[in-house]
């Protein structure tokens, strides 16, 4: 029976150690952090994700996971720890090499390592495989095994994608990347792709940037149209109906950990200026800057005005409000001293307060429309009408239906 242990019990980390678990491997889960060790550990997530608690507690009843601070001997190591972005804007790499330290300890001959950590092109063979090679002069393709295997699951979907998507690996050599794929074929019910390494990171790297330098192009679109008085919303369905143009939504920003922060990850290693991929970076960063501006434009010639911010998590329908649009756009009008409270019933450990329906809405001159939450969907708009001052909408996400609010009597502008 072969023993994995998985270092950094994350979003990612958790479900993969889980899945493992329930695949045949006995697994420890490790983690520098003492809150998440004590709560797995007591058989509570510190997480949330539709069907994890499920998968986890299979494993942890069936004692075939276990979780610890401390690294061990094992078959296979699994680093799975953040990457962070810097204030200058690169990868933060400084829990990569801290895993590496870690497993050098512990690492024999004829080991695997896997490396699923977002990270820029060349980090598995000079930093994973550099850091073990320093400290043990074992050599990563002759005496250990080493491969990259990138995650592509989407958050609120993760236990489905992690079965259900297509994966890549790389490895060092065919070996290593054929070593790897054993592991994940266990439960990847989708083809599993071999590469090398710096070509895995860089798809990696390429798939979420792909998507930012789409979603840049549709949010300078948004402004565009708004030049024009054109409504960016009746363009994208048009232009959308054409069989090969596929344009994202604009909306108010993008969120998340991985999209913002993976494209700099590509450019921060070379000498090229003024990326198409730096420049939708840019582009994108502004959108919560341009709501703020078209807020305060809305409540101008109102004194003391009071806004309702509905959606304060990165996106629609999750928990998770870390690196949200909403958090820049408060700031903006924190700076511009215009009074706001927000409304998510679904939002976790949000920085602000998080008010009830009734509170979010009395008195409030314009109701922004920031996340399109399913729990939005059924809004009644004629008690909004009644507890609101000014009624008036801007809904940045196309979200609601315009006749319903028109017919309420609501001024309504979008992005
Ligand atoms: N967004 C829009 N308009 C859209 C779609 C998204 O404004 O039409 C915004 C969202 O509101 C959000 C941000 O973009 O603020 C990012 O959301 P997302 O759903 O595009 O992506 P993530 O960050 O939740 O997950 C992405 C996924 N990558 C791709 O689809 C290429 C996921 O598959 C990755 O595994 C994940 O990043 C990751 O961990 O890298």
């Amino acid at each position: 029976m072969e023993k994995i242990c998985i270092i950094g019990l994350g979003y990612i980390g958790l479900p993969t150690a889980s899945m493992l678990a329930n695949n045949g491997y006995d697994i420890l889960g490790v983690d520098i952090n003492d809150h998440v060790v004590d709560k797995l550990s007591s058989g509570s997530l510190h997480i949330e994700e539709p069907n994890l608690e499920d998968i986890f507690l299979r494993a942890f009843k069936n004692k075939k996971i276990r979780v610890s601070k401390n690294i061990e001997k094992s078959d296979v190591f699994i680093i799975t720890v953040p990457t962070p972005l810097t204030e200058d804007k690169k990868a933060e790499l400084k829990y990569v090499l801290e895993a590496s330290i870690g497993i050098s300890k512990y690492i024999k001959k004829g080991n695997l390592v896997i490396l699923e950590s977002t990270s820029p092109p060349g980090t598995t063979k000079d930093l994973v495989g550099g850091t073990i090679f320093k400290n043990t002069d074992l050599q990563a393709g002759k005496d250990f095994y080493l491969a990259f295997c990138p995650e592509r699951v989407l958050p609120g979907k993760i236990v489905y994608e992690l079965v259900n998507n297509k994966r890549i690996i790389g490895g060092i050599d065919r070996k290593s990347a054929k070593k790897a794929k054993e592991i994940y074929s266990r439960f990847v019910k989708n083809e599993i792709l071999l590469t090398d390494l710096k070509t895995a990171e860089f798809v990696k790297l390429i798939e979420n940037t792909y998507r930012d330098v789409n979603l840049a192009f549709s949010n300078e679109l948004s402004m565009i149209c708004g030049d024009y008085g054109i409504d960016i919303w009746e363009v994208m369905k048009h232009a959308n109906m054409h069989p090969r143009v596929n344009i994202l939504n604009p909306g108010p920003g993008v969120g998340g950990h991985c999209i913002p922060i993976d494209p700099w990850f590509i450019i921060q290693n070379i000498d090229r200026k003024d990326t198409l991929i730096e420049k939708s970076r840019n582009i994108n960063d502004k959108m919560p800057v341009v709501v703020a501006e078209k807020i305060a434009s809305l409540i101008k010639d109102i004194e003391n005005p009071r806004i309702s911010l509905f959606g304060a998590t990165y996106k629609e329908n999750i928990s998770d409000t870390r690196e949200s649009p909403t958090n820049i756009i408060i700031r903006e009008l924190k700076k511009k001293n215009i009074s706001f409270s927000v409304y998510d019933p679904i939002a976790d450990n949000f920085k602000f307060k998080i008010s009830d329906f009734e509170e979010c809405l009395t008195d409030s001159d314009l109701l922004v429309l920031l996340v399109g939450h399913d729990v939005y969907d059924n809004i009644d708009f004629d008690t909004i009408s009644k507890l609101m001052r000014n009624k008036v909408i801007l809904d940045t996400r196309n979200f609601f239906n315009s006749e319903s609010v028109l017919k309420y009597g609501f001024k309504y502008y979008k992005l």
